[in-house]
């Protein structure tokens, strides 16, 4: 049986404890901002199917990860099985921001020779009081690293939340299409679907009886 999908994609949600990954993922996958929603050790996992133009489903592998050093080791686990990351910064924590570089490379560094795709995500951009990071240096950031976007997002009051998943998911795609993403059997952070797997040409030697 052919898969319901056309192309799969990992995707890992990264960035420093409490700039509000589950949160962010909750919202997108379920709809609502539960306060106390905790999930078990702080990471969790969810599909998400997302439609495409005429005809093209794009299933969507979310891992939520915890952002505290202990739990390194499993994230890694995560970053190897993705093509695109959601990094976040909370926009009212300045450090959060200034870790943005190193969380970056460190992820880069790991995928090696695989690539990853990013978008930084300003989370929490509804607190207008205390706010330490400026979207100006949001947008500058996200240039300088070579990311797709940088976008201000609050789970809370449901700002550009579906956004920032359509915009790397789109971005994906698209230099998918422009043959920049090369496929590997070994490696699952994008899979093509059998159906759109391309039959090989019939070459004229063989399709000739002479
Ligand atoms: N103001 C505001 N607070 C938010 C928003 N999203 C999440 N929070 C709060 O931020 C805190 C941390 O959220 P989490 O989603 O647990 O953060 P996390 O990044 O998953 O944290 P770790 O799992 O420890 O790495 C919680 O108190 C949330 O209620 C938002 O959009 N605006
Ligand atoms: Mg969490």
């Amino acid at each position: 049986m052919q898969e319901p999908w056309n192309f799969r994609f990992g995707i890992v949600i990264l960035g420093d404890s409490a700039v509000g990954k589950s949160s962010l993922l909750h919202r997108f996958t379920e709809g609502t901002f539960d306060e106390s929603h905790q999930s078990p050790l702080g990471i969790d996992f969810k599909v998400h199917n997302m439609n495409f133009d005429p005809d093209v489903v794009i299933k969507l592998l979310l891992w939520d990860t915890a952002g505290q050093e202990r739990f390194r080791s499993i994230c890694k686990s995560y970053m190897r099985n993705s093509v695109g990351c959601i990094l976040m910064l909370d926009v009212s924590q300045r450090q959060t921001f200034d870790r943005v570089a190193s969380w970056h490379q460190e992820v880069l560094d790991y995928v090696k020779p695989n690539p990853m795709f990013f978008v930084l995500v300003g989370h929490k951009c509804d607190l207008a009081v205390g706010r330490q990071v400026r979207k100006s240096e949001g947008e500058a950031l996200a240039k300088k690293l070579n990311m797709l976007a940088y976008l201000e997002v609050s789970t809370k009051e449901n700002i550009n939340v579906s956004e920032a998943f359509e915009t790397l998911t789109r971005g994906i795609y698209t230099l998918f299409q422009q043959g920049k993403i090369p496929t590997r059997d070994d490696w699952h952070g994008l899979t093509v679907g059998a159906t759109n797997k391309k039959e090989p040409p019939v070459t004229k030697k063989s399709a000739c009886c002479n």
